[in-house]
């Protein structure tokens, strides 16, 4: 099997300011599935597509933004080996036994430079996705509730110490680097995108002065019909669209951006292409970040990089 280590994103914890709000917009406008509540009062949802029991965790605060990013790993192994192989970095980590999440095995957390909070874990009970095992059918009833997308693709994160979140991401998690914009002086970094698959993205980063801010999470959708169709719900919801339906430059992804209740951004996306770990990175110039951002339009949108949660 060529696929090992770190598999993919498994569950993004969002804060938000009204509980049964947000979980009326996630489970009907965005089309999650609620999966589970627990006894902090968290909510869980998983996309319809998706096995496991639950990925994107909602819990309500004073203020909005992410508590924490985690990725599915192989196996337990693995989970030992990326911890001591942390550790060996010079990152402290810190276990979070199994059920502290539902139905999560037990959790290995550490910070990244950037402020954010990261999770490996290798166990999270599968309730599949509502179809047979034996002679599926292609899709069923989820699919056609709300926006529903497919899974969780990954997120788009911000804060400081990019240069080093990366070489954590490629010489320790086994991730390598798909694209990036250069700093204006060409010589840095601004945003960085990572993968540890053949995904176009599994992680991304944008140099900011806060630490640990969330930018976006990014569901997929099956085909740009149904990242339009997320367009229409968004708008027979009121929900305040940020940029879109347009195509990045970066990862080629077809998009939109538009926010969560709480000011939370949040991504309807499909398409890129499939690199491979041999690819070498794609570069953008810091004066093309506009394509990078929006292709037709060709426009740095001024709340790419100032709005963040
Ligand atoms: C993405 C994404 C740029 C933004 C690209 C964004 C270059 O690829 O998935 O959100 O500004
Ligand atoms: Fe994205």
């Amino acid at each position: 099997m060529a696929l090992t280590g770190v598999l993919r994103p498994g569950h993004a914890q969002v804060r938000v300011l009204d509980l049964e709000e947000s979980v009326r917009f996630y489970r009907d406008v965005l089309g999650l599935v609620e999966t589970g509540r627990d006894a902090e009062g968290r909510v869980y949802f998983k996309c319809w597509d998706e096995r496991d029991h639950n990925s994107y965790v909602i819990r309500q605060a004073d203020r909005a933004g992410i508590d924490f990013f985690g990725f599915k790993v192989l196996d337990k192994a693995t989970l030992d080996q990326l911890d001591a192989d942390l550790q060996a970095y010079g990152l402290a980590t810190e276990r979070i036994p199994a059920g502290e999440m539902l139905e999560t095995g037990e959790r290995v957390r550490f910070t990244l430079p950037s402020g954010h909070v990261m999770e490996l874990y290798a166990d999270k009970t599968s309730i599949g996705n509502g179809l047979a095992e034996v002679n599926p059918a292609p899709w069923g009833p989820q699919r056609e509730h709300g926006i529903a997308p497919v899974r969780l693709d990954h997120a788009l994160l911000y804060g400081p110490n990019v240069a080093e979140v990366q070489k954590i991401f490629t010489e320790v998690l086994g991730f390598y680097l798909v694209e990036r914009v250069l700093t204006p002086d060409g010589e840095g970094n601004v945003a960085i995108w990572l993968s540890c698959s053949h995904k176009v993205h599994d992680i991304a980063f944008a140099e900011y002065p806060e630490p640990g801010k969330l930018h976006h999470c990014s569901f997929l959708m099956e085909s740009w019909e149904q990242v339009l169709r997320a367009g229409d719900i968004m708008s027979m919801n009121l929900v305040p669209v940020d940029i879109g339906p347009t195509r990045h430059g970066v990862t080629r992804g077809c998009t939109i951006y538009a926010w969560d209740p709480s000011g939370n951004r949040f991504e309807t996306f499909m398409g890129g292409y499939q690199p491979y770990p041999d690819y070498g990175p794609l570069t953008w110039t810091f004066d093309n970040f506009g394509q990078g951002l929006d292709y037709p339009q060709r426009k740095l949108h001024e709340t790419f990089l100032t709005v963040v949660s």
